[in-house]
């Protein structure tokens, strides 16, 4: 049998689905570069807790994106190491930095459930499984998110507050961590 046979039979991946997916990775690649640059911003200004949870969500996006890796090649398809650049380096306020990561996170949801709603309208069944974890995935992201920009309105950023908030943003790492 000719290798391209072999290879087509291996297939089991539409060509659509493919692409979407590979775009996620690219949104996961880019997550964890953009939250990388942000925990080391927040460590530069000495809001240590902040930058200890973003070290770590910046990992756990390399872990979603190497996840969908893993997926895309099992499947008999070709996961494609995405480009980066143009990753922002400098932030404003702390505050700023978590209204970001919120608005972020709302974009992956909508791209994640275009792909659930890509693979289910396409009968990829497969894929729709696969996707179920993203989505609750991405719940509780923008929940984690929602709840440390509430720190900035419960605390405000007045006298020690900032201080005050960073402690408050490791305990809800804390919290989170292994989940
Ligand atoms: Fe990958 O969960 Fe956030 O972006």
């Amino acid at each position: 049998m000719k290798n391209k046979e072999i290879v087509t039979l291996q297939r089991s991946l539409l060509h659509d689905t493919e692409k979407l997916l590979n775009q996620q990775i690219e949104m996961e690649g880019k997550s964890s570069a953009y939250y990388l640059s942000m925990a080391s911003w927040c460590d530069m200004m000495g809001y240590d807790n902040a930058a200890g949870y973003l070290y770590t969500h910046a990992e756990e996006e390399r872990q979603h994106m190497l996840k969908l890796f893993h997926y895309i090649n099992e499947a008999g398809g070709h996961a494609i190491q995405p480009e980066i650049s143009g990753v922002r380096q400098h932030f404003n306020s702390l505050r700023e930095v978590f209204e970001l990561i919120l608005e972020h996170e709302i974009q992956v949801t909508k791209s994640i459930n275009s792909i659930v709603d890509h693979s289910f309208g396409v009968k990829d069944f497969a894929t729709f499984s696969f996707m179920q974890w993203y989505v609750t995935e991405q719940r509780e992201e923008e929940t984690l998110a929602r709840r440390a920009l509430e720190l900035f309105d419960i605390i405000g950023e007045e006298g020690v507050g900032l201080w005050t908030i960073d402690q408050e943003l490791g305990k809800l790492h804390e919290k989170t961590a292994g989940n």
